[in-house]
């Protein structure tokens, strides 16, 4: 655990964002924060502090506004290379899918992460991660798949959890072994999904580097039987499954990950009506990334009014991967989400704060500022929540208590 300043004590001259206390809650003009061993103690209106607080070390909020701390639940950090060259090739009139489809896409980092050690796997995303954390982002997932062997797999997830530990964050980590088909197994797709399932996972699992499963269920990617395999076999080692699902078209991947109770499908640009009736029930979490939507020149928009109009929380993340969203600024993705998606501002903040804890399974810990849980939240030199997604591609430098620590 890193050696910042401790955030114990009471912090005051605070603006309470709405929801920041949870579903529904007001916004506070006057408010204070008890942090005491790292946790909330107390939080509302400086006005009504418990006298046995009066005489702790106080913590000048200066009149900021106050969010709980942001999660980015969806990021493909830990990866070797960049792939400009592709970008560039595109804007030239190559599709993604024919890229992918003549060896380049996901396994040219592939090829580009196995070449990597995990020290320079951990010294290439130091500098990601700290861009996330500049923004006040207090937990955020990690997903292998861009090294697709066991060896590799296990070196992205182990530098997962190194970031944690050394950056005092959150991270929750997801094995997407089942990214996309590497070289050697050409031909063999029901090979590799054998090995995934059967070896790399619960391998993988046993070292204590999983706490979800994905899959990139796509015509480029995996099958929806391919894709239901590889949840069975998350299943039997009970870990929970997220998938990557009807990005570039429809497979009815959402349907099946809700069967199996998903934390969350992600994408969702082509999701049907009976997609979104089975997320509903499952209680499953649509994750939205207008990063990728935008870095593809994606024109076919999740279904958002039918999302909002189902009750299915809404989460957005930066999907930050050298391919299609290249992106470190979760307040970009904020503007994004409003302005290509149309959601409102405190829907897209919901989404990267409550909504985003659930899917990643952090729903009680994490994502609104509440007695009892670590202190994570960010004191923001802002008016108006509406300027977290208003000040397009600006960095607002917040101070960010996380963990308890006075981060920055
Ligand atoms: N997330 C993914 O996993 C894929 N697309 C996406 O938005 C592939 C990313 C890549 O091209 O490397
Ligand atoms: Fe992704």
């Amino acid at each position: 655990m890193p050696a910042w300043p401790s955030a114990d004590g009471v912090w005051t001259d605070l603006r309470l964002a709405p929801e920041a206390l949870g579903p529904d809650s007001a916004a506070i003009a006057q408010a204070a924060i008890v942090v005491n061993a790292g946790q909330i103690a107390w939080v509302g209106q400086h006005a009504e502090l418990p006298t046995e607080h009066a005489q702790k070390p106080r913590h000048d909020g200066h009149g900021a506004l106050v969010t709980p701390g942001l999660i980015d639940c969806h990021t493909h950090l830990v990866y070797g290379g960049q792939r400009a060259n592709e970008f560039a090739m595109r804007l030239a009139g190559a599709s993604y899918e024919e890229l992918a489809r003549a060896g380049g896409g996901i396994v040219s980092s592939v090829r580009a992460t196995r070449a990597s050690s995990e020290d320079e796997l951990f010294a290439l995303a130091v500098p990601r991660l700290q861009a996330l954390l500049q923004e006040g982002v207090c937990a955020i997932e990690i997903k292998s798949g861009y090294g697709l062997n066991l060896a590799s797999e296990r070196a992205q997830l182990r530098v997962a959890r190194r970031l944690g530990e050394a950056f005092g964050v959150t991270v929750r980590t997801s094995f997407l072994g089942a990214h996309a088909l590497p070289p050697e197994y050409a031909g063999r797709s029901q090979d590799y999904i054998d090995h995934v399932s059967h070896d790399m996972l619960p391998a993988l699992a046993a070292e204590g580097l999983v706490d979800a499963v994905d899959v990139y269920c796509e015509r480029i990617g995996f099958s929806l039987a391919e894709t239901e395999q590889v949840f069975q076999a998350a299943q039997r080692l009970g870990l929970p499954v997220k998938l990557h699902a009807e990005q570039l078209s429809d497979m009815g991947g959402a349907a099946l990950a809700a069967r199996y109770g998903a934390l969350s499908c992600d994408h969702i640009e082509h999701l049907s009506d009976a997609g979104i009736a089975a997320m509903r029930t499952a209680g499953t979490v649509a994750v939205l990334l207008p990063g990728a939507y935008y870095f593809l020149r994606d024109t076919h928009c999740p279904p958002i009014a039918a999302l909002r109009e189902a009750g299915v929380p809404m989460a957005v993340a930066t999907d930050h991967n050298p391919g299609t969203s290249p992106t470190l600024s979760l307040l970009l993705m904020l503007n994004m989400a409003c302005t290509l998606f149309r959601l409102t501002v405190p829907e897209a903040l919901a989404g990267v704060t409550r909504h985003a804890a659930r899917a990643l399974g952090l729903q009680d810990s994490h994502g609104q500022i509440a007695v009892g849980q670590p202190a994570n939240f960010v004191l923001w030199p802002l008016q108006d929540i509406a300027e977290l997604a208003y000040w397009l591609g600006q960095r607002p430098a917040p101070r960010v208590v996380r963990q308890g620590r006075i981060a920055n």
